[in-house]
């Protein structure tokens, strides 16, 4: 398993400003994505025992917490810094984490429910701030909840097409 990093940054806004907005450079070597309210700095490191290690080795290695993605274009913009590493059949840690209220494989539909479509699960890393964005991107027959322990997100990189730059639950041990 391997580890995408975000370093956030702020203050390079995309909104309509009268201001015109800092612009927020990331530290050489990391990824940059403008989002709406802020600038996401993402990093790949090389392991990540499981996820609490991946989140840890980027809080002390470099202040960062797991990478998220807020649209299509910033996942596509991850999968192609993670698929210059070359890794082969893999996942790599994201930032996100299960609605701990929401056990369960499937989302609902109702909007009542913690387990509604867009609250399974959650970003570490503040994007999506409407929580909409990953839950067009699984991986054919995922959430999946398997043995149910699956409360973590990975990226998928080296299997077949299908599943290739989509989204995995997956468990705490890599
Ligand atoms: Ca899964």
């Amino acid at each position: 398993m391997r580890t995408a990093c975000n370093s956030v940054q702020s203050e390079e806004s995309t909104m309509p400003s009268q201001v015109k907005p800092k612009i927020v450079e990331c530290p050489p070597g990391w990824t940059k994505f403008v989002r709406h309210f802020e600038v996401a700095c993402h990093l790949f490191v090389g392991s990540g025992t499981n996820w609490d290690n991946a989140r840890a080795q980027c809080m002390q290695n470099y202040r960062a917490t797991l990478s998220g993605f807020e649209s299509e274009a910033e996942k596509d913009l991850l999968y192609a810094m993670i698929q210059k590493e070359n890794i082969g059949f893999n996942q790599v840690w994201l930032g996100a984490e299960r609605n701990r209220a929401c056990p369960v494989a499937q989302p609902s539909n109702d909007v009542n429910s913690p387990c509604f479509l867009e609250s399974l699960f959650y970003w570490v890393d503040g994007a999506a701030r409407d929580g909409k964005v990953m839950l067009n991107f699984w991986s054919p027959t995922n959430p999946s909840w398997h043995d149910n322990r699956e409360n973590c997100l990975t990226i998928l990189t080296g299997h077949d097409q299908s599943y290739n730059n989509k989204i995995n639950d997956y468990e705490y041990v890599g």
